[in-house]
């Protein structure tokens, strides 16, 4: 078994990164941060990279800060600012789609990461903890952002208050992932919906997700000023002319990615 603590592979136009310290449950320590950041980086650079899966090792998807050898020193906010919050800007922010199959437990920053994840499909036996509460702290890795969007107050209240595990089918129920799988279909059922984005026009995706973050913090008018400048760039983009082309000789459309 690999030492590294994430693998990046390469499937086609799709970079599968894999969480890999499966002894703890694919909980975070700084070495794990540094080459998470530094994967992110590397498919942010790389243009034939048209979508990522993220999924973990072993039984777990991630459990999210390590403690197991006590807790980071120094300020809290400070190893957040270095670590966490990069971590989930990587992928929230991240110019192409990333779908994260959860295969077992999320908890803590590893929940909220897989949150920051445009599509979560999770194993029928996945569950979801935002345990931070249980150790006496709050919620990060944009807990408190995404929960009550995602659920609404009064689920997000039980969840982050609470602190309690929430399996993955009532997730799906409640509209806090996309859909739940079998486990032994996880990766083929991720795998799939990524291939099938990573075919799709790259750019209008990317400006599709700008749009969907932007929502949260624009009024109507704002937000119909922020589509006509994200139109105008895909209007202009060779993948436009290819489905336009497509449509009118009545066949598949062949997208680049530019
Ligand atoms: O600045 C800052 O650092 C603050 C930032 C905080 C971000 C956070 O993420 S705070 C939240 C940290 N995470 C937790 O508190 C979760 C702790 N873990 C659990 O509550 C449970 O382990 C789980 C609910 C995740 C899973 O329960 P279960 O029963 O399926 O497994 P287990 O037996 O508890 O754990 C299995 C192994 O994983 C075990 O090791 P062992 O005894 O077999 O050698 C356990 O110690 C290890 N493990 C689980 N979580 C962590 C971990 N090791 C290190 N760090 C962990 N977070």
């Amino acid at each position: 078994m690999s030492s590294d603590p994430v693998l990046l592979d390469r499937r086609g136009a799709v970079a599968v990164v894999t969480l890999n310290r499966p002894d703890k449950l694919n909980s975070f320590d700084t070495p794990m941060f540094a080459r998470f950041l530094a994967v992110f980086d590397e498919i942010r650079e790389d243009a034939a990279v048209r979508a990522v899966l993220l999924t973990g090792a072993g039984r777990g998807f991630c459990a999210g800060q390590d403690i197991s050898g006590g807790v980071p020193q120094g300020s809290y906010g400070d190893h957040l600012r270095a670590h966490w919050n990069r971590v989930a800007r990587a992928v929230h922010d991240l110019d192409r789609p990333v779908v994260c199959a959860v295969n077992g437990v999320a908890a803590g920053a590893g929940a909220n990461l897989a949150l920051c994840a445009d599509f979560v499909l999770a194993a029928e036996e996945a569950v979801f903890v935002q345990a931070f509460i249980n150790i006496g702290l709050v919620p990060d890795t944009g807990g408190t952002f995404l929960l009550p969007r995602l659920v609404g107050r009064a689920r997000a209240n039980a969840l982050l208050m609470l602190g309690e595990k929430l399996p993955a089918g009532q997730a799906a129920e409640w509209g806090l992932i996309h859909r739940v799988v079998p486990a032994a279909g996880l990766m083929a059922a991720a795998g799939e919906l990524a291939s099938r984005l990573a075919a799709m026009p790259t750019a209008a995706l990317a400006l599709t997700k700008r749009l969907l973050a932007d929502s949260a913090r624009s009024d109507l008018a704002q937000q119909l000023e922020r589509e006509a400048d994200a139109q105008a760039l895909a209007g202009v983009t060779a993948d436009h002319t290819e489905g336009v082309a497509a449509f009118r000789a009545k066949r598949p459309p062949v997208f680049r990615g530019a």
